[in-house]
């Protein structure tokens, strides 16, 4: 996925204008936003046709998907539907769910992103000790892109070690969470930032200067 300046906004807004005034006001800065249960509970799977339609950016879905095969599918098929080009799924659920996101995505030749490891703190307490083999699994199954924490370099790096330069990653846990911008693209290929530019006074000057803070 091309991801313009290697920022992917997180619009976790839960109304549609405030989302779509934000995004309207950074639009010269990135070209890809992430969507997730926030918006879309909230305002609705239009809420996906909404961005796409009036700034033809990439949409992300973070749906976290994690449930049965076949339940799985009907939620990546609603998605892709709905206009998305990627949809988010968890790893830990196992080999026969993921396949079905990514049959789902093959039919709409759209993207899979898997999610290894969380960046909260309580990612520690499970996920954590499985996040590796999750990393093996998708690179097994040939997926190319993947979710890692910014808030844990050595864990975003190891992560990275295991699928390789190829695979694309993409890290969420930026600013608000801890995580250092400059240093996270050390490991990952595109930042998931949201708060720190949805909810500043200013989401423009607070783009730039997270921008500049790349330099
Ligand atoms: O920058 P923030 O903290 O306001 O937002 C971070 C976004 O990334 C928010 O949408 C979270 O739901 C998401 N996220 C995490 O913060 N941590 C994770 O481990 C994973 C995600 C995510 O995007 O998962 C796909």
């Amino acid at each position: 996925m091309n991801i313009k300046n290697n920022i992917i906004l997180a619009m976790d807004l839960m109304d549609i204008l405030e989302a779509y005034e934000v995004v309207e006001e950074i639009s010269d800065y990135i070209n890809t936003i992430k969507i997730g249960y926030p918006l879309t509970l909230a305002e609705g799977l239009e809420s996906i046709g909404i961005f796409k339609d009036n700034f033809d950016f990439n949409i992300i879905c973070d749906y976290k998907v994690a449930d049965i095969p076949e339940t799985n599918s009907k939620i990546a098929d609603l998605t892709f539907n709905a206009g998305a080009d990627a949809i988010i799924t968890h790893g830990f659920v196992g080999e026969d769910s993921v396949k079905a996101c990514l049959d789902v995505a093959s039919d709409y030749d759209g993207d899979v992103f898997l999610l290894t490891e969380m960046s909260h703190s309580g990612a520690q307490m499970f996920l954590q000790g499985v996040a590796d083999d999750i990393a093996k699994m998708g690179l097994e199954m040939g997926i190319k892109n993947y979710v890692a924490p910014s808030t844990r370099l050595n864990r975003l790096s190891e992560i990275r070690n295991i699928v390789g330069k190829d695979s694309f990653i993409i890290s969420p846990g930026v600013g608000t969470q801890g995580g250092d911008p400059k240093d996270t693209l050390e490991y990952a290929d595109a930042l998931i930032i949201g708060r720190s530019i949805y909810a500043s006074n200013n989401p423009k000057e607070a783009t730039e200067s997270i921008l500049n803070s790349l330099k």
